[in-house]
């Protein structure tokens, strides 16, 4: 779709999701403006179309290449209403740079008013963004304090979304997580843990750089029905802790505990670490695995 593009009155009704004749009698009340050709049909260009949506509130045409280059923050309640990822990732990518954690906060939880599973969010939106911050900062287009700020802010804007969420009821299932030691890398560990929070289970979080006996130490305090261990940076060939992770996940099957890893820091060793349940890949799966693990009850 060009900008400049001259739509018809029926291409205009399927952009909008309504009939043709609602087209009409807006054009006629003047609500929409056209352009008659000299045979009378009514054509329109994609700006007064914008201009009708964003005067009654509902925002402006999706899904043009153009568009998305022109970094057109008009377009962002239709993108919402649409799905429209293409717009959505660049915009939290900017608001992310700006590390404005209210920013953040607001925009996440409007797409949640929007009917967004939060599972979608983390793998369509927030993986992306943190994947492309890492990407521009290896680039050199961002520098290691932007980058910082950046992640601290949706770190803290995540926190936000946890408590003013509303939850299922308690469930009596209870989940430790962690962030193996050495690995500062927690966000998917905090979201996988606020996905199951609002899920009513009881969560147990240990946070980044856990060392290997402070998580042995919690499952033996309180043996968990799910341990959910982060791991994005890979240990040395030689390091002890892929075994340790295997003697781990091999008790946890004695008090019928399951055992998740999330992030590739473990994928070399993954045939060295059979224990592992499940391999986390995205977040709407992983809670999809546990959903069909777990009851409610
Ligand atoms: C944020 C960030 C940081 C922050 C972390 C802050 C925090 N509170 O988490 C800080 C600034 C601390 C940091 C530090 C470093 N970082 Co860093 N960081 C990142 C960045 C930008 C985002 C990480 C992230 O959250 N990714 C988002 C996740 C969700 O995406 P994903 O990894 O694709 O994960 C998917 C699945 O695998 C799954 N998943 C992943 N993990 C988990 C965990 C669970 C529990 C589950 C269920 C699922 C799951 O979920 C996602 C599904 O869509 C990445 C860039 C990148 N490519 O990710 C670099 C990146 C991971 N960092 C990198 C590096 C090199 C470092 C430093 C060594 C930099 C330095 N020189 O100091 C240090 C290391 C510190 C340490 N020892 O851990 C490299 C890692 C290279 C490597 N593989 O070894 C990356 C890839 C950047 C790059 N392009 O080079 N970093």
């Amino acid at each position: 779709m060009k900008p400049d593009q001259i739509f018809s009155s029926k291409e205009v009704a399927d952009m909008l999701g309504v009939n043709e004749s609602s087209v009409k009698r807006w054009t006629d009340s003047g609500k929409i403006k056209c352009i008659r050709t000299p045979g009378g049909h009514r054509k329109f260009r994609l700006e007064d179309v914008n201009d009708f949506l964003r005067v009654n509130n509902l925002g402006s045409v999706p899904f043009s290449d153009q568009l998305f280059q022109r970094r057109d923050d008009d377009n962002l309640p239709v993108a919402i209403r649409y799905r429209d990822y293409g717009i959505l990732i660049p915009h939290f990518y900017r608001l992310a740079l700006l590390a404005d954690s209210n920013e953040i906060f607001n925009f996440l939880t409007i797409l949640g008013m929007h009917d967004y599973p939060l599972a979608d969010l983390f793998d369509y939106l927030l993986s992306p963004v943190l994947v492309r911050i890492g990407t521009d900062w290896e680039m050199g287009k961002v520098s290691v304090d932007e980058e910082h700020a950046a992640t601290a802010a949706i770190f803290d804007s995540l926190i936000r979304l946890q408590f003013s969420s509303t939850r299922l009821p308690r469930n009596p299932h209870h989940a430790l997580i962690a962030v193996l030691e050495n690995d500062f890398h927690e966000i998917p560990a905090k979201c996988m843990g606020i996905l199951l929070d609002r899920e009513g289970w009881n969560i147990h979080y240990l946070g980044a750089n856990s060392p290997i006996f402070s998580i042995e130490n919690a499952i033996r305090r309180q043996p968990p029905s799910v341990l959910i261990l982060g791991s994005t940076i890979a240990p040395d060939q030689n390091s002890p802790i892929p075994e340790a992770v295997e003697k781990i996940g091999r008790s946890l099957k004695n008090t019928g505990g399951h055992l998740i890893v999330g992030g590739s820091g473990l994928n070399s060793f993954r045939d060295t670490i059979p224990s592992v349940d499940w391999w986390a890949g995205s977040f709407r799966e992983t809670l999809q695995f546990i959903r069909t693990r777990f009851s409610a009850n």
